[in-house]
């Protein structure tokens, strides 16, 4: 064993000769370093934000219970204003994490070599560095990977994503900070080295090989240089700006949609006062037409009371016009919208909850699926722009919108604005 490691590595990645790209070495890897650091935790903060807005065990949080949720997250309940609030925190969210795609791409492949670095365990203390280095890079494919499916195919693990995707993320926020703490100084001392600032701005010998790590390892067979390593970041940032080119549209949305040749085009909405972006279909999702025929009613109950209204008698209740976004996890939204219908405080009052009204279960007469029905914690039930929306800039909503009735709250995960709403139950978690 000893003899072997003696021998010295392996033929292939594990010898310095087998990398051969000049451009690779500390500084090259600290720029992007220096670009990442900001941008991850930029990433990783409006994700744990997303998550306290999204909060998927809001059954088990409200003030009677003492369960906050692991880790103890859930210790305040997202706001109602202002209602472009999570509109803009999942823009950054997803446009920020889809940007920085090529700057974590050329940091991996800036410092690939060290992943076989030979021998695999020199001592105890190495061994605990690679393994968090495994946690890091796995991590960051890992948190990238879903995040980009999830996007691009409309969420193909509905539910389990958003659990993958949080616990995910504090492993690899964990292996971040330790990965920071121990190469922050590296870095710096990297970004300050006299030398390669002078040839950064002369240009004239940054293609010169750098030692691949702060062993002092030096590629013995570096191979000509085919770009400088002023081209390599300018590559990197076109790539990050192509990116936020055909990315950023879908959050802005209306007519910047059309810009955002990344985002998935499914259902188009068309043109008119519902002609905005659609999540899913009446049909996607196996509304039939019966579903939300005369025959549709609402029931609104509260503690050990009932109400049962038709159509007619909604629209007979006082009328309440919010301008309000729809803000998709996915990371894309629309602007703003005149949403008409009756409050959910107005819609309390029936079943005799006139003053501060409770949490509320609201159900989709669409069955099954993740998004059929949602908790609105009591904060959203009282803001004066909740409403059961049945109109829409002027008109009926559409099929595709939630003809006849559905959830429109400021600030909310699209997601909670549950379409085609049949049932509204008042004080359910309480
Ligand atoms: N019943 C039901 N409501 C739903 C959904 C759904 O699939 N079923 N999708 C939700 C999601 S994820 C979003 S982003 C919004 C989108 O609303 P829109 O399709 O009217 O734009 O509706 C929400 N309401
Ligand atoms: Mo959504």
């Amino acid at each position: 064993m000893r003899a072997a490691l003696a021998a010295g590595p392996p033929p292939g990645p594990a010898r310095p000769e087998f990398w051969r790209s000049p451009l690779r070495g500390p500084w090259l890897t600290s720029v992007f370093g220096l670009v990442l650091l900001p941008g991850i935790t930029v990433v990783f903060v409006t994700g744990l934000l997303s998550y306290a807005a999204y909060n998927p065990d809001l059954a088990a949080v409200n003030d009677q219970t003492p369960d906050k949720g692991w880790l103890g997250f859930y210790l305040f309940s997202w706001p109602t204003s202002p209602s472009w609030l999570y509109r803009l925190n999942q823009g950054i969210h997803v446009t920020l994490g889809i940007v920085l795609v090529p700057v974590l791409l050329a940091k991996l492949w800036s410092v690939i070599p060290k992943l076989f670095a030979w021998p695999p365990l020199r001592s105890p203390a190495q061994a605990v560095e690679r393994l968090s280095l495994l946690l890091l890079v796995g991590g960051a494919l890992f948190e990238f990977a879903t995040g980009i499916l999830n996007i691009q195919l409309h969420y193909i693990f509905p539910g389990s994503f958003y659990t993958l995707h949080y616990y995910g993320a504090w492993v690899f926020i964990g292996a971040f900070v330790v990965h920071v703490v121990f190469r922050v100084p590296v870095m710096v001392r990297a970004l300050r080295s006299r030398r390669l600032r002078t040839e950064l701005r002369t240009g004239a010998a940054d293609t010169l090989p750098e030692p691949l790590d702060d062993t002092g390892l030096v590629s013995p067979r570096p191979a000509l240089a085919t770009l400088s390593r002023r081209g390599a970041l300018a590559l990197v940032g076109a790539g990050s700006l192509a990116l936020f080119a055909v990315t950023v549209g879908q959050s802005i949305g209306g007519w910047w949609r059309r810009t955002a040749l990344l985002a998935p085009h499914g259902q188009e909405p068309g043109e008119g006062p519902n002609g905005f972006q659609i999540n899913k279909t009446a049909a996607a999702v196996g509304i039939r037409p019966a579903d939300i025929g005369p025959d549709w009613r609402l029931t609104v109950r509260g503690p050990g009371r009932e109400t049962v209204l038709t159509l007619d008698q909604l629209r007979s209740l006082p009328q309440t016009t919010a301008a309000l976004p729809i803000a998709c996890v996915e990371g894309w939204s629309t602007p703003d919208q005149d949403w008409t219908g009756v409050r959910l405080t107005e819609l309390a009052a029936l079943v005799g909850l006139t003053d501060s009204p409770p949490d509320v279960f609201v159900e989709s007469v669409e069955r099954g699926g993740s998004f059929s029905s949602t908790v609105l914690r009591d904060n959203q039930v009282r803001d004066a722009r909740s409403l059961l929306a049945l109109r829409v800039n002027g008109a009926d909503l559409s099929p595709d919108h939630g003809y006849p009735a559905r959830i429109i709250v400021p600030a909310n995960p699209g997601v909670h604005n549950t379409k085609w709403v049949t049932r509204l139950t008042f004080g359910a978690t309480g």
